[in-house]
């Protein structure tokens, strides 16, 4: 039999070959990983074209044209929360005005309407909530999976699940046991912030370190549970900052393999304590895409979050090395109690024409990344 033809040689367009990232744009193109300085000089240069063009070669190297979206549900089941991250708009003390905690059948009450309706993923994230019981996120867990089967449950950043262990008195691999019995998952990238403790102290220092933070995507890996990762970029941090944050991404994939994938959430300025920073620009978006892409060459996925960058952006960040654009969402609070000025959700096919508007191939996929209706594939796809 003949050997399948060595996919096509990428060479770097003349117009790139004076450009100040020529030597890592012609690693990245050649397969060789880049290193924290290469890091640095990607997010310095100004030669934006060079960087988007070699994060695109990269990206359609391993996706070709594609571009991933999935039917979703998020449930921001309280806003509730013991700590006041200053980036936040999203949190209420107890008795405060706008805070809300949903019972278990409240939460079931919410995600009603779309049952059978060929959802793939609900997406769960609260705040830090000082008084539930264990039992109130265990109970939830049941109770979706009761009622809703075929849908993937991705719940809890690391933040509450280490603050479940400070709870309960277990160890992060007894509380992660017990959540994936009664239905979770997959865990989201949320609470990663910035690693640097400089950045932590500044902006959240009363909830878990990045090494917490490590300590529980590395046991949910060990646990077969995968997970994403985010940094909030935009605010207080500097490049080298970035770059460490990624570049510990990087080592933690190489140690598990677990992380589906990599989401730079843009930081949004309204109604909390950082708001007079502003927020940063759309070109600040596509570059950390573009990073991304090429610094986390084991990572699989980068998303372009629409709901926090804007669909336009997102559209264009499908260009800049993003694969996957996140889900049709309904009712997102956390963005859009900070300023996001995007749809609360889009349907399927708003979904489909807005990857196809921006020049890329739609297809559907379930919460690990299983193409919708494929052999292997989890939810119910319609
Ligand atoms: O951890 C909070 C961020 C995160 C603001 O895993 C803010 O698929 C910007 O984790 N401006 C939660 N960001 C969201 C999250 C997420 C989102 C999309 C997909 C996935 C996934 C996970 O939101 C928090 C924090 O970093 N955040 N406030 C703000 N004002």
């Amino acid at each position: 039999m003949r050997a399948a033809p060595a996919p096509p040689r990428l060479s770097v367009p003349a117009v790139f070959r004076t450009s100040d990232i020529l030597p890592q744009v012609e690693k990245a193109l050649a397969g060789e990983r880049l290193t924290f300085e290469d890091g640095v000089r990607l997010f310095q240069s100004e030669d934006v074209n060079a960087l988007g063009w070699a994060a695109n070669a990269v990206r359609e190297r391993l996706h070709g044209n594609v571009a991933y979206y999935l039917k979703n549900r998020h449930i921001n089941y309280t806003n509730i929360c013991k700590y006041d991250c200053m980036f936040c708009s999203f949190y209420r003390k107890e008795g405060q005005e706008g805070a809300w905690l949903w019972s278990v059948d409240q939460v079931l009450e919410h995600v009603a309407p779309y049952k059978d309706k060929g959802l793939s993923e609900f997406h769960i994230v609260g705040g830090v909530h000082p008084t539930l019981p264990f039992s109130y996120y265990t109970d939830m867990l049941r109770a979706l999976k009761r009622e809703h089967p075929g849908v993937a449950i991705k719940a809890f950043t690391a933040i509450e699940i280490a603050y479940l262990a400070e709870l309960t008195g277990k160890s992060l691999g007894d509380v992660l046991k017990e959540l994936k019995a009664a239905g979770l998952d997959m865990v989201p990238g949320g609470g990663a912030e910035v690693f640097a403790d400089r950045v932590r102290y500044k902006v959240c220092r009363d909830k878990a370190d990045a090494d917490r933070w490590f300590e529980v995507h590395e046991t949910a890996h060990a646990l077969g549970i995968p997970t994403n990762a985010t940094m909030l970029y935009g605010h207080i941090e500097t490049v080298e900052e970035r770059v460490d944050h990624i570049l510990r991404l990087r080592d933690l994939q190489d140690r598990t393999g677990g992380l589906k994938s990599y989401i730079p959430l843009a930081y949004h300025p309204d109604f909390n304590r950082l708001a007079k920073l502003g927020a940063p620009s759309g070109l600040d978006a596509l570059r950390n895409v573009a990073v991304g892409r090429l610094l986390l060459d084991n990572v699989p996925h980068i998303k372009a979050y629409w709901i926090m960058l804007g669909v336009k952006v997102a559209q264009l960040a499908l260009s800049w090395g993003a694969n996957d654009i996140d889900g049709t969402v309904t009712w997102e609070r956390i963005y859009h109690m900070a300023g996001a000025e995007t749809p609360e959700g889009l349907t399927e096919e708003r979904l489909r024409e807005v990857i196809r508007e921006a020049g890329r191939e739609p297809v559907e996929r379930d919460a690990f990344y299983n193409v919708a209706g494929s052999e292997g594939a989890r939810g119910n796809p319609s």
